[in-house]
């Protein structure tokens, strides 16, 4: 568990879900032997990030311990969240208080920098902090933490501290229940992803037994959108664009300047480009200050987009990963090209292995 010297060949041993019970115990001793923990998500917050310092709060308040921070690490969180309850506490970034804490637990985050703007403005602190929890399920998680729990079996980190939870016997009441059940929805759109499993989805059932409010959870994550956003969706669509089998777009300022929309109301888009008939890949790009937030998504296991974004230093999922570019529109589109060659490389050769099982 005490994290030992990484290095970049090094495949990193994560967690089992059932590793996760022993973890908590661990987790729960480790809470006990602090005074003043902060919880931190990363900037950019969904519904995971969320839930995931929610339900972590819970559990250090049951613990007898007050957070004195509980934030994403960029003090914002999206309009569509805003129906959870207590969710405005990850508005207060409260920098100073941070500095108190002697307990960092990172939830939701596969590296450090994933915090954001907290993060930029007192890197030393993150890093050199002397008690770090890293509770996560994004297999590119580099255990950052002295004390690590990342199962990339888990869709959502809610999944695993559901288990948490459960194991430490902490109490759920409903608008708790609403939020963990909000965080599995919205890393696996509804159940829907590939990784989801039977155990998702078995927590997803005890979370409604236990009162979580489904309709609410799904009219917020997926049905009801603003009109700025449905302007927004239209105008990306218009720029939309093949690189072989990889289908793009991109948002820039002007257009959410536009349609005075958010960032926020860009997620979704690149989900409903990876429907698009032919397509293997998709890309979906927004303009952040003078570069670009890729998000990426894969149709079939055969292409590992966490891969494809480590290469530019980012990271994420096999189906699902995200990454910073610098640059103008026509670096992006060099990039889409570069992407796109990658996917047909990869889909091609897995067309062909099919081609040969076929004929053995
Ligand atoms: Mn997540």
């Amino acid at each position: 568990m005490i994290a030992g010297t990484t290095d970049e060949v090094s495949i990193p041993q994560h967690e089992s879900l059932a590793d996760i019970p022993a973890r908590a115990l661990e987790l729960r001793d480790f809470i006990l032997q602090h005074e003043r923990p902060a919880i931190v998500s990363h900037a950019n917050p969904d519904a995971d990030a969320v839930a995931s310092v929610l339900a972590m709060r819970a559990i250090c308040e049951f613990l007898g311990r007050e957070p004195v921070v509980t934030v994403a690490g960029d003090g914002q969180v999206p309009a569509n969240l805003m129906f959870l309850n207590d969710v405005l506490t990850l508005t207060q970034r409260a920098d100073e208080a941070l500095q108190t804490a002697d307990l960092l637990i990172y939830v939701d985050c596969a590296d450090m920098a994933r915090v954001g703007p907290l993060y930029e403005n007192a890197q030393e602190y993150f890093q050199n902090h002397p008690a770090t929890v890293n509770i996560d399920h994004h297999v590119t998680n580099r255990r950052f933490g002295i004390l690590n729990c990342v199962a990339p079996e888990a869709a959502a980190t809610s999944e695993i501290l559901e288990i948490v939870r459960e194991t430490l016997e902490v109490p759920i009441d409903s608008h708790l229940a609403t939020a963990m059940l909000a965080g599995i929805y919205g890393d696996t759109l509804g159940l829907r992803t590939p990784s989801t499993t039977p155990a998702t989805m078995r927590v997803a059932a005890e979370l409604l037994e236990v009162g979580a409010e489904l309709d609410v959870v799904v009219d917020w994550l997926f049905r009801v959108k603003p009109y700025s956003a449905v302007k927004l969706w239209g105008e990306a669509l218009t720029h939309t664009a093949w690189s072989g089998p990889l289908i793009w777009a991109y948002i820039d300022s002007g257009m959410l300047e536009r349609t005075q929309s958010s960032p926020s109301e860009v997620e979704g888009l690149v989900n409903f480009l990876a429907g698009t008939e032919g397509a293997r890949a998709a890309a979906l790009a927004y303009e952040e200050s003078n570069a670009w937030r890729v998000s990426l998504r894969s149709v079939h296991d055969d292409v590992d987009v966490s891969e494809l974004a480590k290469a530019y230093g980012g990271g994420g999922h096999p189906r699902a990963a995200g990454l910073r570019l610098p640059g103008d529109v026509e670096a992006l589109r060099e990039f889409a090209d570069a992407i796109g060659g990658a996917v047909s490389v990869v889909t091609s050769q897995s067309e062909s292995s099919c081609a040969d099982d076929e004929e053995s």
